[in-house]
Order: C-alpha cells, then sequence, then structure tokens
C-alpha cells in the first residue's frame, strides 16, 4: 500500500527476479481492472516453478525489470475514489500526481533499482503512461503510451467528433463504475444487443429504466452534450507542452476503441518542439493485439507470415526500454515504424507522412463507380437514399454480443462490409479493378458535399478494400489435409481500411450545436486517420455512406433539438440523405498516395 501526497494508499504489486544480482530499473503500470492477486503468482510458481512470466512480458523480462502493477485510486485495494478522468489539475488528485509519488517511492524503497523507471501499458494503462508526460518525476526515463486515449469527446471511446458511442459508452461506465471490487458486465435480458439497445429508445431511459443516476461517469456524459469546458478539460493532450522523457506511442489501425490519441500524442508532441524522443509506431492490431502472443492476423486477414506482435515486442519495445533504462543498445533511428498492410512488410520513416506521400483525390461518381478523374458535368447531381433511425444499420452484423466480455468486439473493424451492401439506405462507389498497386501512406480523409432533409443527421464513410473473387487465402491457410472452409476464404472479402462518422449539429462549431438547414449540401470533412496500406493490383476500391451505425453510434434523430441525450421518441424521423457527385460539388475521398 504506497502512500500518496494527500495520504490516500495504493494496492501495488512489486515482482522482481529471486535471482536478482545487481540494480534493476523499474517498470511500472497502473491500471483500473485489478493487478494480479498474490494467489496468481503463488498458483503459477506452484505450476512452474517460481517463474511467472505472462507471454507480453518476455521479451522485456530477458532484460531484467522489477515489475511493478498499481490499481489506480479507488479501484479494487486502492483507497479513495476512482476517477475516470484525464484532467490535470495540480492540486487536485489526478494520475500524474498518483504516478509521480509512486515511482517516488519507489525509487527511495525498493532495494536494488538502479534509479531509473518506466511506464507503459495498453489503453486505460497507457494513458496513466501518458499522463506522467504533464509533470514527469525526474527519476522517469521511458515512457510507452500504448492506445492512451486523449480526448473522449473527439474521438477514441467515448464519442467520434461529438456523435456518441453509445454501446461503449454505457457498457464501458458500467464496467468500471457499478462495483469498486470487479469489473462489471451489463447484463442484457436480450440476445442481441441490437435490439436490446433499440428497444431502450432515447438515451435518457438509460437512466430511467436501468442505472438510476448510480454511474457518475455515464452521467456526465449525459450533462455534457456539446464540446465545453468539462470535455476541454478532459482533453489532456492539449496541455501537453514539453517533457524531457522519451515516449514510444504504439497505435493499432484497427483499434477499435483509441486509434486516434497516439497519433494526436505523437503530433502534439512535435508541433509543440518537444525536444525529447517522440516515436510512434502502427500496426495492423485490434486494440492491444500487439500484446498478444503472436499478432500473425487480424480477424482471417493474415499478415504474410509475420508475428507481428512478437516481431514488435522483440525489435522495438524491448529495445526501447532497454536504451533508455539499462544504457545498452542503440536508440531509435527512426520517427515512425509502421507494419504496412496489404505489401505485409515493416517500414521505418524519418518523417511522417513520408515526403513522398501526395493527397491525392478519389471521386465519387454519379454512376457509383470511383474515379479518380473529377466529374466534368452534365448528368445526375446527386445520389440518395432515406435513412430512417427506427431501422438503423447494424455496425456488425447482428446479432451483435456485449461489448463486455469481449471476443467478437475487438475484431468488428475488419469484418467483412457485404454484410450491409443490399441495404437500401447504404450507398456504394466503386473502382474498376486496380491495374497497378496504390500505396497509401498518411492521413486519408472524406470530403462529402451532402444534405439531409432532416435538420440534423450523421454521415458515415467507410473506405473498403475488396479481394478478388478468386484464389484469396483467409488466415486459416489451406491444406491438402483440410481444404478451407467457405467462411474462412478472403474471396470477394470487403475489408474496411478506414472508418468514421460525422454528426451535423457540429458541422459549424463543436461548441454550440446548430441545426442543418434542411436539403441545403453542404461540405462535411470527415476525416479518416492515419494509415499505411497497399491497395494490391487487382484488388477494387469500395466506399459505402450511410447515415446509421447502431448501437456503436447513438441514432441521430434527424430533427435539431437542444441535446439529443433529452431527445424523446417522437423527434426521432426518417430524412432523404443526398451525397452530391457533381462537377460543382466532388464527393472525394482524399488518398496520401506515395509517388514512387
Ligand atoms: N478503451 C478502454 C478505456 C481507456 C481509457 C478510458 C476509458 C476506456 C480500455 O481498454 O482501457
Amino acid at each position: 500500500m504506497i502512500p500518496m501526497r494527500d495520504g490516500i494508499r495504493l494496492q501495488t504489486a512489486i515482482v522482481r527476479r529471486a535471482d536478482q544480482s545487481g540494480p534493476l530499473p523499474i517498470l511500472l503500470e497502473r491500471t483500473p481492472y485489478g493487478i494480479p492477486a498474490q494467489q496468481e503468482f503463488d498458483e503459477a510458481a506452484a505450476k512452474n516453478g517460481a517463474d511467472w512470466t505472462p507471454p507480453s512480458w518476455k521479451e522485456l523480462a530477458a532484460d531484467g525489470y522489477i515489475f511493478v502493477f498499481q490499481n489506480l485510486r479507488g479501484r479494487f485495494k486502492s483507497e479513495g475514489v476512482f476517477l475516470l478522468s484525464s484532467q490535470y489539475d495540480p492540486a487536485k488528485p489526478n494520475e500524474t500526481n498518483d504516478a509521480y509519488d509512486t515511482i517516488d517511492w519507489l525509487i527511495k524503497n525498493v532495494p536494488n533499482n538502479n534509479g531509473k523507471a518506466g511506464i507503459y501499458g495498453v489503453s486505460y494503462v497507457g494513458l496513466t503512461a501518458g499522463l506522467t508526460l504533464l509533470h514527469p518525476h525526474p527519476a522517469l526515463k521511458a515512457v510507452s503510451e500504448q492506445a492512451s486515449p486523449v480526448d473522449q469527446w473527439m474521438n477514441d471511446d467515448m464519442h467520434r467528433y461529438g456523435a456518441l458511442r453509445e454501446s461503449y459508452a454505457f457498457e464501458y461506465s458500467v464496467l468500471e463504475q457499478a462495483d469498486k471490487n470487479k469489473n462489471t458486465n451489463f447484463d442484457f435480458d436480450l440476445y442481441d444487443t441490437y435490439d436490446w439497445y433499440l428497444r431502450l429508445g432515447p438515451l435518457s431511459e438509460a437512466n430511467a429504466k436501468y442505472l438510476h443516476g448510480s454511474i457518475p461517469y455515464w452521467n456526465e456524459m449525459m450533462q455534457h452534450p456539446d464540446y465545453d469546458e468539462f470535455w476541454k478539460k478532459e482533453a489532456w493532450v492539449n496541455q501537453l507542452h514539453s517533457s524531457p522523457v522519451p515516449n514510444l506511442n504504439v497505435a493499432g489501425f484497427w483499434d477499435q476503441e483509441d486509434p486516434w490519441g497516439p497519433w494526436q500524442i505523437f503530433r502534439h508532441g512535435d508541433e509543440r518542439g518537444i525536444s525529447a524522443t517522440n516515436l510512434i509506431v502502427a500496426g495492423p492490431w485490434f486494440h492491444g493485439e500487439w500484446q498478444t502472443p503472436e499478432g500473425d492476423r487480424i480477424g482471417i486477414v493474415p499478415f504474410g507470415g509475420h508475428k507481428t506482435a512478437l516481431e514488435f515486442r522483440q525489435n522495438i519495445e524491448a529495445p526501447f526500454f532497454r536504451h533508455y533504462l539499462h544504457g545498452d543498445g542503440e536508440a531509435p533511428k527512426w520517427k515512425a515504424a509502421t507494419f504496412q498492410t496489404g505489401s505485409n512488410t515493416w517500414h521505418e520513416y524519418a518523417t511522417w507522412p513520408p515526403a513522398n506521400s501526395t493527397p491525392t483525390s478519389l471521386y465519387l461518381r454519379c454512376d457509383g463507380k470511383l474515379s479518380f478523374e473529377a466529374p466534368s458535368g452534365g448528368g445526375p447531381e446527386y445520389r440518395q437514399y432515406v435513412s430512417d433511425p427506427s431501422n438503423p444499420v447494424p455496425y456488425r452484423a447482428r446479432p451483435i454480443s456485449p461489448t463486455y466480455p469481449r471476443p467478437e468486439w475487438t475484431t468488428w473493424e475488419v469484418a467483412d462490409q457485404r454484410f450491409v451492401e443490399n441495404r437500401p439506405d447504404v450507398l456504394t462507389w466503386e473502382s474498376l479493378a486496380l491495374d497497378h498497386d496504390i500505396v497509401v501512406t498518411g492521413q486519408l480523409a472524406a470530403k462529402l458535399y451532402a444534405s439531409s432533409s432532416g435538420t440534423d443527421s450523421d454521415f458515415v464513410v467507410k473506405l473498403i478494400d475488396v479481394y478478388p473473387e478468386s484464389g484469396q487465402k483467409g488466415a486459416e491457410q489451406e491444406t491438402p489435409q483440410k481444404p478451407l472452409p467457405y467462411a474462412d476464404s478472403l474471396n470477394g472479402y470487403e475489408l474496411p481500411l478506414a472508418m468514421e462518422v460525422r454528426r451535423g449539429r457540429y458541422l459549424k462549431s463543436y461548441e454550440s450545436a446548430q441545426p442543418l438547414v434542411a436539403n441545403q449540401p453542404v461540405e462535411w470533412d470527415v476525416p479518416l486517420r492515419d494509415h499505411d496500406h497497399v491497395f494490391l493490383k487487382g484488388h477494387r476500391i469500395l466506399v459505402q455512406v450511410q447515415s446509421t451505425w447502431f448501437p456503436v453510434i447513438d441514432r441521430n434523430p434527424q430533427k435539431f433539438v437542444p441535446s439529443i441525450y433529452n431527445a424523446a421518441a417522437a423527434d426521432y424521423v426518417p430524412a432523404t440523405q443526398r451525397v452530391y457527385c457533381s462537377s460543382q460539388m466532388p464527393s472525394q475521398i482524399v488518398l496520401p498516395v506515395m509517388k514512387q
């Protein structure tokens, strides 16, 4: 129980080699999910002799560290109130100070440490690592934030540009705040959570019917629909001005929770002239996949024989901490390292995006084709569909299992998008089969010109890589003894590369929601994040546009109301959506194409 400056004590486990001979650095992980219990160590020791090394530690353990786990304040046996907050006010309890006090105590009290500490971890654990950069302890010599959220209104777990991630926000708040002593999975009484959320109706019903105001984080979200002071204070990355500590940011291209935060930390770090090492590694991973044993695939998409997670830990993570905490080996010589999909190769870049990455427009033409040629005029001006909030487009194939516990949730972002293609409320655009590889490295975006007959509305854009119709093997490789099952083949597979939503009420201002003018086309900028991918020769590029994405995104009533969180059932109305494809209003995807 390590004391903090306000007297609160935090439950901490210190794991060290029984045969440690010389001084070793300390490597810290701070978690809300529960540190391993003594019993777990005892059982493992009984089974494996004295060895207790989880798979994701093996590469680090080989170099030797004093591993430290800590429960955040208010979780499990740690005293105090759980913050579920990224705010940094030096005068109030916060995770930055708690990490500082913990490192201070460890350096002074743990025998045989070498005076150097590092901190790392994925997601919430990555967040607590990243937050140390706001006021690092002098002994902190290396940080690796991995999939840390940075701004829960703008992106990451809880929202996408102000559109609520309904199922995630609801289930996560319950997970962490229903019971101090455990992680609580919400008990759904319908098998398909799509049905459950639809039956729930307006968001105000969540408290009225189920939570009864008992979950503080859910209440805060419901009280702060817009980008107000509450969310701006939560957006800790804006307070990141300088830090002398080397930081290795890690991001997954298919991270279903925090795909955006690491890139923001990386960008802000550089824009604000943080002089210390500020690096990014990105790979083809779901949330935290780089800490799984192998990472040789995502869903049924194989990575060409690479064990990307193992390779990351062996060739990047372990050498990073080895250099900065043990003083052995060289500092990384690159700025960004990626595992590029399509080509299935590792790449190192001196700058991000690389100098020869050129924004290139791919136009959504009115005949449903995608083309690098801009529309020249004449013909129809738009394509349209009716979006009905009473029959929203599911975000993955039904039945939709709960977010927690999480097996199916982890890979939904690589699910074959053929499951929505026949819906009348999903528009598609497709290219011809490519006659050469197209390498996209850098930031992607969509620029739509679109209107709604409603006074509020959403547009969701999906950029998809379509595999050829035959000869495409999935991750379970076919052998003469074992033919490839039909569903495990990648023949005709529609692999989403990037997907995002924008909400009409926040097109002009994030701070104050404003209605759309019905039927008036306006520009919708839809950022599609950073990627490194090759659309291979013979593949086709596909774009889908829709206006609901349920229940991962809450339904927009499509009629402007001051707060969607107070909308009534009658406010949810169908609307006619138009996507323009004329020479004056050429909707397009902007690809960062690598020029050879
Ligand atoms: N994505 C989770 C989370 C992180 C930080 C805040 C809220 C949620 C997680 O996996 O830890």
